[in-house]
């Protein structure tokens, strides 16, 4: 059991619990938590964006991470509490927002998340739960406006990877836009929590080649890997969505680079685990959180050196 407003990474909360979360924070932290709800889900739950400052009023850098764009990816959104957690509960971090803020979205895709945990029989939903034709969901990850639906993604709106009816169909990828659209001046890093696959992948995700500035993003994400192996030796590899994956149009990353404009756009695929690779058992929540913390850090020193 845990009580409201309590994160405890023993456990896998429910997106009431992770809002009451940020919600105490806000209370707690005035001066260095405010809480900005971008937009409501097809089902109607509250965004909940939470940016992290030290002086709010002085328009430093931004780096905007957010997770569980996709419903089963369950092991995304600790990954994010786990990063709000120590950037403002934990004083002797309170240095890493001396040049830059966070702006966080721990749960991109609520309603997805609820129905992954209400029936066993759920547990590996995917997608949003917009209401189609005959299917409820679109792929929130293949529904940007960015070289939407060329590639990678299905117009069969009862598969997995159906890119919606139009770019941005889904409330919920049209409020992230929204919102980094409004300060994307400021956002020097666009991060995505996934599962699962122990990977650090940069754009494109919609052809082959690659960024004219990949040798840079290479190099970060080679950096950040090599702060997570140190934690207990958990190895990922660094490259681009189509080096290392598959093709797939229509993703955030692609989007935050190209059309949003911001130079580093990363996908974190965290390591997997459990029967299928989306279900990790709750004991590994403490020892992922942590080891991708120090990655997160990497992620911070650079842009704050930039
Ligand atoms: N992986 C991503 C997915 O949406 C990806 C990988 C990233 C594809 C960016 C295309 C663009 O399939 C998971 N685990 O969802
Ligand atoms: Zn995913």
């Amino acid at each position: 059991r845990s009580t409201k407003g309590e994160i405890t990474f023993k456990k896998y909360h429910s997106h009431d619990e992770i809002n009451a979360y940020l919600d105490k924070l806000e209370k707690n932290y005035p001066k260095l938590v405010s809480l900005e709800t971008i937009g409501k889900s097809y089902e109607g739950r509250s965004l909940k964006l939470i940016k992290i400052s030290t002086d709010s009023s002085a328009g430093k850098p931004v780096i905007f991470m957010d997770a569980g764009i996709h419903a089963r990816e369950w092991i995304a959104p600790p990954v994010a509490l786990y990063a709000i957690k120590e950037l403002v509960e934990n004083e002797a971090n309170i240095h890493l927002l001396d040049k830059v803020d966070w702006h966080i979205l721990p749960v991109v895709n609520p309603d997805g998340y609820e129905f992954s945990r209400t029936n066993t029989l759920n547990r590996f939903w995917r997608k949003t739960r917009s209401q189609g034709q005959t299917c409820k969901g679109v792929d929130a990850n293949r529904n940007f406006d960015f070289h939407w639906a060329e590639t990678g993604s299905s117009s069969r709106e009862c598969l997995e990877t159906y890119h919606g009816p139009r770019p941005f169909s889904e409330l919920e990828t049209q409020a992230v836009k929204e919102y980094i659209l409004r300060i994307k001046d400021r956002v020097k890093l666009y991060l995505t929590l996934h599962s699962y696959g122990k990977m650090i992948l940069y754009p494109w995700g919609y052809k082959y080649e690659l960024p004219e500035d990949h040798e840079e993003l290479q190099v970060l994400g080679d950096a950040v890997a090599e702060s997570i192996r140190r934690v207990a030796g958990t190895k990922y590899a660094v490259g681009s969505v189509t080096s290392i994956l598959l093709p797939g149009a229509g993703g955030s990353d692609d989007w935050a680079k190209g059309g949003a404009g911001i130079k580093f756009s990363y996908t974190v695929e965290l390591p997997g685990g459990g029967s299928k690779g989306f279900d990790p058992p709750p004991t590994k929540i403490t020892p992922v959180v942590t080891e991708t913390w120090e990655g997160l850090k990497t992620f911070n020193d650079y842009i704050a050196k930039k």
